[in-house]
């Protein structure tokens, strides 16, 4: 990243250089540069200039203190990056901190042709199939929660995760090149909410389902199989929530279902989860509404389901002894079903593995303090964050101190025995997260607030516990809101980011749809303030982690031959080979290519197939310039690759239509660029 320097203003910035790739476009593949150096900060009071765009554009102080915080030049680094959910497009933003600016949207669950994903790329094709789990080619996700892989229950920057709540999917993506690696299907659970929630060395991946899944006993669900019919006193005793802790190989990215564990739940909707660490490492936690177990069914008689799920005035915090249920796994006392071993939910209460806590009432949110005492809900109904103690919790625990048990055993803790306080925000309190002072932040959705609180001790040391200290208004329904770091030993205060859901009067009208919008809120001294709005108009995200810069080591290129599902060599990859041959593959033909780019040639430029063959091209862009990216698209076949340089990939299709086809490199790489295409000629047979 170059070197880093304290600028005056205290914010780290590195001076990088800027290599530019030579324009000599003809001197293919050159790597010929020269640098820019940045301009300096003027030392000087700003000139009169500066006087006259404030008076010009009528700005306010706030304004210009915002643009000042947030303005990164460019070539400056920001000091953060933000993983966002991309909601229902299915991907994941990445923004800098503070500048706000979108620099990468990662394909995960959806097609997305500029990285070439899913559309003949064999790779991602066989990603996307495979995470659909044999019940449809799925090109859908809506993403929630992604995830930093930890080492020591701190963020290391080396993989992410993010959860597809609509199918019930997680993902893994490399935060060496930003690409998604894995997508597993959950078994026995139709739609996941809680999680991604990595444990604190990433053994394992968690999420929780949301609506429970119809199960059939002793066999689970199996998507497009079980049927249940859908009566309330079947609801109960056949649907079923699940906690899942997918096992995960950090040096594959993949995970591993085979080596992964289940725990069944009651058909509460299981909603955020999080794991701890420190004191409350080992142990694993979720809110959950509809503890009345109401099905819906206004047409049927019965009161509608928002209705008939916000009666009670607990639902309950679920508490996993997750260590012990791997225990429990090893020792064989889990249930093999539809790939996954599942502890059972009478197993789970006789082996002391779950228990509930009340938390008032049909809260939301799941968050965990820096020194990982202190579990921190949501009211949502409630005006209240109720917050929990771990060492209460294990004393309870342990002295076995229940108030009873809920309709199917499952122990439950006394509320006043496990609480640490409960502190009055605000009205629609969702989510938490922390900085590094002892303070905590939680989202208000229906006062349209972020409310700034202290901390109990060890985070907060201070003679006003549990306290609110500060607040400020946002624009509008916010619903995750996130700080550097945060759920994790080390926040690092600084920044909020409120994600709101709605923008009504902060940007012009695009339509009925209008953009989302992230605030970003200033939380260094001790009153918040706001120092820029951010439109999202792709997608509805929902929760974003942000990380320090420094901890991201992305390559900046491939070594040449690169598959990067594996970062080792391609199968497929021979140097120096180019050209194509027809041959029988048992009964099919096959027409296999092995293609090169560089500016400005796509080699073969002419391959001659016939019609019905499978066309098989492996192409590798043998630049070593960063940034040197070529694309590769087949007109009229619905076929587009990205290589970046370096590396090697593999697109198939069907050569179904007759004709002569022009292909080419869509990615405006040089001069020539235009020159930079072939003919794909299909005779017909
Ligand atoms: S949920 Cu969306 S605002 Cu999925 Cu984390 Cu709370
Ligand atoms: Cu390569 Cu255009």
């Amino acid at each position: 990243m170059g070197v880093v320097k304290k600028s005056d203003n205290g914010k780290k910035v590195s001076r990088r250089k800027f290599i530019a790739a030579t324009i000599g476009g003809l001197a293919v593949g050159g790597a010929a540069g020269f640098t820019l150096s940045r301009l300096t900060a003027p030392a000087a009071p700003f000139p009169r200039e500066i006087q006259d765009v404030i008076s010009e554009r009528k700005l306010e102080p706030d304004h210009v203190y915002g643009a000042l915080k947030t303005y990164v030049p460019g070539g400056w680094q920001d000091e953060f990056i933000m993983f966002s959910s991309g909601g229902h497009s299915g991907q994941v933003l990445v923004f800098g901190i503070p500048s706000m600016k979108l620099y990468r949207v990662i394909a995960v669950f959806t097609p997305e042709p500029w990285q070439g994903y899913g559309y003949g790329d064999v790779k991602t094709m066989k990603l996307l199939e495979k995470g659909s789990n044999g019940i449809r080619f799925l090109t859908l996700g809506d993403t929630h929660h992604p995830e930093i892989s930890r080492t020591n229950a701190e963020f290391d920057g080396e993989w992410l995760f993010i959860g597809d709540k609509l199918n019930a999917r997680k993902a893994s993506i490399s935060l060496k090149d930003f690409e998604t690696k894995d997508i597993v299907k959950i078994p026995n659970t139709q739609t996941q909410h809680g999680g991604a929630c990595a444990s604190p060395n990433t053994e394992y991946v968690s999420c929780g389902s949301q609506f429970p899944a119809p199960w059939e006993p002793g066999r689970g669900y199996k998507p497009g199989v079980t049927y249940v019919q859908l009566t309330e006193t079947n609801y109960q005793e056949y649907f079923r929530g699940t906690m899942t802790f997918l096992r995960f190989d950090r040096r594959t990215g993949k995970f591993d279902l085979a080596n992964s564990f289940q725990i069944e739940l009651p058909p509460y909707m299981q909603d955020l989860e999080i794991i701890g660490w420190g004191p409350s490492d080992g142990w694993a936690f979720t809110n959950s509404i509809n503890t009345e177990m109401a099905i819906g069914g206004v047409l049927e008689g019965r009161p509608p389901l928002e209705v008939a799920a916000s009666q009670n005035d607990f639902d309950y915090l679920h508490i996993v002894n997750w260590k012990k249920a791997e225990e429990i796994v090893r020792a064989g006392k889990a249930k093999e079903m539809n790939g996954i071993k599942v502890i059972t939910l009478d197993t789970a209460i006789k082996e002391g593995i779950l228990f509930f806590a009340p938390e008032p009432k049909s809260p939301h949110g799941c968050d965990i303090s820096p020194s990982g005492r202190y579990i921190v809900i949501g009211g949502k109904l409630d005006p209240q964050v109720t917050i929990y103690d771990i060492e209460k919790i294990k004393e309870a625990i342990a002295d076995q101190r229940f108030q009873g048990e809920d309709p199917y055993g499952v122990p439950i803790l006394r509320f006043e025995d496990v609480k640490a306080a409960q502190i009055e925000v605000g009205l629609g309190p969702l989510h938490d997260e922390f900085d590094d002072k002892g303070h905590g932040y939680v989202s208000c959705f229906i006062s349209n607030e972020v409310v700034k609180y202290t901390l109990g001790p060890p985070d907060y040391t201070g003679d006003k516990p549990f306290q609110v200290v500060d607040r400020i208004p946002i624009h509008y329904n916010i619903g995750h809101l996130a700080t550097p770091e945060s759920n994790s030993p080390s926040p690092k205060g600084k920044y909020l980011v409120a994600l709101n859901k709605w923008s009504v009067d902060r940007f012009p009208n695009v339509g009925p749809l209008l953009p989302q919008n992230f605030q970003l809120i200033d939380i260094s001294g001790e009153k918040m303030r706001l120092l820029y709005d951010c439109p999202i108009g792709l997608g509805e995200p929902h929760y974003a982690k942000i990380i320090s810069i420094e901890k991201l080591k992305p390559l900046e290129v491939y070594e040449m031959g690169t598959d990067p599902e594996t970062f080792s060599k391609h199968p497929q990859y021979v140097e120096g080979k180019v050209g194509y041959e027809r041959k029988k593959e048992g009964d099919r033909w096959v027409t296999e290519v092995w293609m090169t780019l560089i500016r400005s040639t796509i080699t073969p430029d002419i391959i001659r197939c016939k019609q019905g063959d499978l066309v098989r091209i492996h192409m590798t862009n043998i630049e070593t310039t960063k940034d040197a990216t070529h694309a590769f698209a087949v007109a009229e076949y619905n076929v587009m690759a990205s290589i970046e340089p370096g590396e090697t990939a593999t697109v198939e299709f069907v050569a179904d239509k007759p004709g002569v086809f022009a292909y080419y490199c869509v990615e405006f790489c040089s001069p020539l660029h235009l020159e930079m295409a072939g003919w794909l000629e299909v005779e017909p047979v």
